[in-house]
């Protein structure tokens, strides 16, 4: 375990070279390089203005050259350590997008004493040389990956600092007291006490309340980085298929008038105010009448245990009010939220309309004919965002730092059951010893070599 910085497998020595941008023909590409020689490397190939006398971040327009063979006419960005993203000297060169000159360049670098950046590489360069926190690098590969508005909003708030920097504070406020109950080892003898017991405890209270709000978080975050998994379940011909359809506005499944037309589950994301829901059609639930129905009907409840939200249709011009509640009762289970939605309305006369169970809970509509599909679009998405978002809250979206979190939590509580219990500062220390660790391993101020390359190794070539 290092403290603080790791050095990894990065050598800062070595000058990287990449494409950033995606692989295949298009205007133009952009190939990246970084390290202590990456200006001389790029003025070693190039034909125009004396590269290593620029400014940085200024263009500049010329041409690389293989001896006196001419690659390209293009433009090389320059910006000089430490004002650039990894905070080394960077060079950028914007050449066409052909896939042979974008090798052939690269390769003159590398002949020229470039390396190939490994995933992530500059990335990592960026964290090891202080220019984002480990949790602002895991933000980078967040908005990349982004694919919706409230999924790019909140990596985007993470990149500019999100709970990082309430974190830091917090954490640098516990390293003092930390301090000073090592302190009073030193003196143990003479029973003193340096670190006030009051404020001690006030701050852990403190943390904890933001550290719980963090966990908190965790639910509505992960929904909006990963879409929340919505199963459209109920009886054969219900009209789970023609809802699914109707909701995507899309002839996604088949639909016919025959009970169990639906064996396989169907998958499809829609997008409802910025937050993706990944819809998932089932096979409709009952005694099945042939093996693989059978495996359909298995894979709807596998499905349903694994969803966050449960969108039970039922035909109300069908069903018993006794079949109903069997369903419902049979269905529910901890931690999935249920949607209720009774089916071909258009079939219903005034009478019987009226007399279906009434509630938010319930959405009369009629897939086919595709009525109220907006109002349970609504209901969709405010079961499962409940509060509002602003755009600007800081939310925890990373299963990494849940954990350290969660982890800090359980420190802070042994913590206070600690002072309260009037144990030695050597357990004492101990503890808040445990719940720095777990902090500092969220914005990376304690790292491992395979937490780095764990994470970074997930990334792009090129980021
Ligand atoms: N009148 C009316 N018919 C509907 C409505 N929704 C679906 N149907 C009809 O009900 C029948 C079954 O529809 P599906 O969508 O295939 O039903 P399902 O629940 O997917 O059925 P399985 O896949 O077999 O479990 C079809 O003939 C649909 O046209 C509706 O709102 N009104
Ligand atoms: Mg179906």
């Amino acid at each position: 375990m290092n403290t603080h910085h790791s050095p990894l497998t990065t050598h800062h020595e070595d000058t990287i070279v990449a494409l950033a941008t995606p692989n295949g023909i298009g205007a133009i590409a952009v190939i990246r390089l970084s390290g202590l020689d990456a200006i001389a490397i790029a003025n070693s190939v190039w034909k125009g203005k004396d590269l290593t006398k620029q400014a940085s971040h200024t263009i500049h327009f010329g041409h690389i050259v293989d001896g006196d063979l001419v690659l390209d006419e293009v433009l090389a960005s320059l910006f000089v350590a430490p004002r650039s993203y990894t905070r080394e000297n960077v060079v950028e060169i914007s050449c066409h997008a052909s896939g042979y000159i974008i090798e052939s360049i690269i390769k003159l670098f590398i002949k020229k004493g470039a390396r190939s950046a490994k995933p992530g590489e500059f990335t990592l360069r960026a964290f090891l040389n202080g220019q984002l926190d480990l949790s602002q690098a895991e933000a980078v590969a967040d908005l990349i990956a982004s694919n919706s508005k409230a999924s790019q909003q909140v990596a985007l708030q993470q990149l500019r600092g999100g709970f990082s920097t309430q974190l830091q504070a917090l954490r640098e406020q516990l390293v003092n007291f930390a301090s000073l109950i090592e302190l009073e080892l030193d003196f143990a003898e003479e029973d003193v006490e340096f670190a006030n017991r009051d404020q001690l405890k006030n701050l852990i209270h403190e943390i904890t309340k933001i550290v719980g709000r963090l966990i908190q978080s965790f639910e509505l975050g992960n929904a909006i980085k990963n879409g929340v998994n919505t199963v459209i379940a109920g009886r054969p011909n219900a009209g789970k298929s023609t809802l699914l359809n109707a909701l995507l506005n899309e002839e996604r499944a088949i639909v016919s008038h025959i009970p169990g037309t639906t064996r396989d589950t169907i998958e499809e994301v829609l997008n409802i105010q910025g937050i993706n829901f990944r819809l998932i059609d089932t096979a409709g639930i009952r005694e099945a009448t042939d093996a693989i129905e059978q495996i359909g009907v298995q894979r709807t409840m596998e499905k349903i245990s694994q969803s966050a939200l449960l969108v039970y249709v039922f035909d109300a011009a069908e069903i018993t009010t006794e079949e109903l509640n069997n369903d419902i009762e049979s269905l529910q289970k901890p931690g999935i939220s249920m949607l209720l939605v009774a089916n071909k309305a258009d079939l219903l006369t005034d009478a019987q309309l009226t007399a279906l169970p009434h509630g938010d809970k319930l959405t009369i509509i009629s897939a086919k004919e595709k009525q109220h599909i907006d109002e349970l679009k609504q209901r969709i998405y405010s079961s499962s965002i409940k509060d509002q978002l602003s755009g600007d809250e800081t939310m925890v979206t990373n299963i990494r730092h849940l954990e350290a979190l969660q982890k800090t939590e359980e420190a802070l509580v042994r913590v206070l059951g600690g002072i309260d219990g009037s144990i030695t500062s050597d357990f004492l220390s101990m503890d808040i010893k445990q719940a720095l660790h777990y902090l500092g391993e969220i914005t990376g101020v304690v790292t491992t070599d395979d937490l780095l390359e764990n994470i970074f190794s997930k990334f792009c070539i090129g980021k």
